[in-house]
């Protein structure tokens, strides 16, 4: 009989150390975990998934299940456009949350990340803020999907918004053990996780997808896990002169390129190290770079990264590890 690993739902096996669900065939017997979430639980490893996720045939097998619902999750700190194309993949019944709040700064209320996610990507009455690290929000949706008779639900969103932390949380609300392996590199999931949470409701984790566009392609996953905030951030503004410029570690550099002076807030990790020049220092200009002219108060989004809020109008130059990383919407705040 196969068995699955509880951690990541792939299908234990033997036979080949390099695929999903590999234990070695004198434990097999006795374990739950495959040696990716072993590594990763104990030692905090971070072994990445040799498996292509099938975005396609996980939305048309979940569309299939005409009795379910979806709990899209969004990272409230990558909020792009890229999102909506993925939401208006599902037919079923859909609910969203935005997710991680606690790393989101306090000035920035719930209703105006709700507002701007409804006037911007999705226009719904069911979205929610959560946190599951704080807890927030976590009893609040289970009563809804309760009130609203939801009999089978999935947990669908991009890689790493946190979709198996939540539902770990559901399970330790309920005095259950949060088996679910999550971490911070991309493709922990790696096959459907069906959860009976009790007679009415039944819960499915799912492989999130991956964004082409997201800084995780990019670096390595070492730098991915340092790269990404881990608690509320602190907003960092700079005035910065015509000819000045702000670099951020080795892996951002955002020069004001017009004759007026603007002002640069970092939506972003604020332990990364932050450094103002001139633009003559040539400092990461070796990477690739776009110009953005801003006409309005406007968010450069880093995707993976976080945003820059640009207040004044002018054109800047962004050089990141590549250029698709880098997008722009009319501020968020
Ligand atoms: N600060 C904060 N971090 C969170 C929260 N939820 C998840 N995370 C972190 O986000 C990272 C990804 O979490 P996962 O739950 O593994 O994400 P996932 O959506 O299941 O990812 P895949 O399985 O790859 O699709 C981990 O480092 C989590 O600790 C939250 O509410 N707040
Ligand atoms: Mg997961």
């Amino acid at each position: 009989m196969t068995k699955k690993c509880i951690g990541c739902g792939s299908i234990l096996q033997s036979d080949n150390i390099n695929k999903d669900g590999f234990v070695k065939s004198s434990v097999i017997d006795k374990s739950t975990y495959c040696e990716r979430c072993f590594k990763i639980k104990h030692y905090g490893e971070y072994s990445v998934l040799d498996k292509k996720i099938d975005t396609d045939g996980i939305i048309r097998n979940i569309n299939s299940d005409n009795i379910s619902s979806v709990v899209f999750l969004v990272d409230a700190l990558t909020m792009t456009d890229t999102i909506k194309k993925y939401i208006n993949k599902f037919k079923n019944n859909k609910y969203i949350l935005i997710t991680k709040k606690d790393i989101i700064p306090k000035s920035i209320k719930e209703k105006k990340l709700i507002d701007y996610f409804k006037n911007n990507i999705y226009n719904s009455d069911n979205i929610l803020c959560i946190s599951s690290v704080k807890n927030y929000n976590i009893d609040k949706f289970v009563n809804m999907v309760t009130k609203d008779k939801v009999r089978r639900l999935y947990i669908v969103g991009f890689t790493n918004s946190g979709k198996s932390t939540f539902l770990n949380h559901i399970l330790t609300s309920l005095s259950k053990k949060p088996i679910i392996t999550t971490s911070s590199v991309p493709n922990t999931t790696a096959s459907f996780i069906t959860i009976k949470l009790n007679e009415r409701l039944t819960i499915v984790d799912t492989p999130g997808f991956i964004d082409d566009n997201a800084i995780y392609n990019f670096v390595d996953y070492s730098s991915v896990v340092k790269l990404y905030p881990k608690k509320e951030l602190r907003v960092k503004t700079f005035q910065v002169r015509s000819g000045y410029a702000i670099v951020v570690n080795d892996i951002l550099r955002i020069e004001n390129i017009s004759d007026k002076y603007n002002s640069f807030s970092f939506y972003m990790n604020d332990k990364l190290r932050y450094e103002k020049i001139k633009s003559k220092n040539e400092k990461l200009t070796i990477l690739p770079s776009s110009t953005i002219d801003i006409t309005s108060p406007t968010d450069v989004i880093i995707n993976g990264l976080g945003f820059i809020r640009v207040s004044k109008e002018g054109s800047i130059k962004v050089y990141t590890v590549d250029s698709r990383l880098v997008t722009k919407r009319s501020s968020m705040i």
